[in-house]
């Protein structure tokens, strides 16, 4: 199952980056930045800065940003993981592979993502999104908003591996200040596997199951021949057997 959604287990402190700055890998994911120079996931903006990438935890926060707060920035427990530039276009990813699904299964990635927009304007200065195996979208600013937890739901089939990778990004694309929050992140797992099982479950053998239109009336007979059930309907009705 996803592990550390809600990014209490910890985390590992990153090699500096030539700016000094030490970035938190939180445990159970693997987290990659833009480097500057570089495509920021494909567009043609690039990225200027490396982005910092750690825990803000509940003390560290007023009464109104913790979990439960107005202005929350905790989703759950106490710690949420925050990816914030003050001044560069950056781009950030978190992935994990998760195991151990049943094949066959209906499950939803759901990833909120909070962003900070700092009075921006264009609606694509800042996007996040959610990907279950390469399957899932880019939000803009305008549906995102500004401080408040938009959830990127991403259901999907689990495939026979059982394994999935699970993704979460966000970019920034002009040189100004923007804020990223992410939280409670689950992986539900909704209905029991379809693989493998028969496509049609024969009913028990004293069972004869009738469904007819409105105002048809339904009359029962018992019909003597062993092994045999007898359909008389109106003149003009087509009989289905299921
Ligand atoms: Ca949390």
């Amino acid at each position: 199952m996803l592990k550390n959604g809600s990014f209490s287990e910890g985390w590992t402190n990153l090699p500096p980056t030539p700016g000094f700055l030490i970035n938190q890998q939180p445990n159970h994911w693997q987290l990659r930045w833009i480097e500057p120079g570089q495509s920021l996931f494909g567009a043609g903006d690039t990225a200027g800065g490396v982005p910092e990438c750690v825990h803000k935890l509940a003390e560290q926060l007023p009464p109104d940003e913790q979990a439960g707060g107005s202005n929350a920035l905790i989703l759950d427990g106490t710690v949420t993981y925050k990816i914030f530039h003050s001044g560069s276009p950056f781009g950030a990813e978190l992935k994990q592979t998760v195991t151990g699904l049943t094949p066959g299964a209906t499950a939803v990635f759901t990833a909120p993502v909070l962003a900070i927009l700092h009075n921006e304007t264009d609606p694509f200065g800042a996007e996040s999104g959610a990907w279950v195996n390469g399957e899932g979208r880019w939000a803009n600013a305008t549906e995102m908003g500004n401080r408040r937890w938009f959830r990127h739901v991403v259901p999907f089939t689990v495939p026979e591996s059982g394994t999935v990778e699970v993704m979460i990004r966000v970019k920034s694309k002009w040189p100004r200040a923007k804020d990223f929050f992410v939280d409670a992140i689950t992986l539900v797992v909704e209905e029991d596997p379809v693989f493998g099982d028969p496509p049609f479950k024969p009913r028990p053998i004293n069972h004869v199951r009738v469904q007819v239109p409105e105002n048809i009336q339904v009359v029962l007979t018992t019909c003597l021949t062993p092994g045999v059930v007898v359909v008389s309907v109106p003149e003009g009705l087509e009989v289905e057997v299921v």
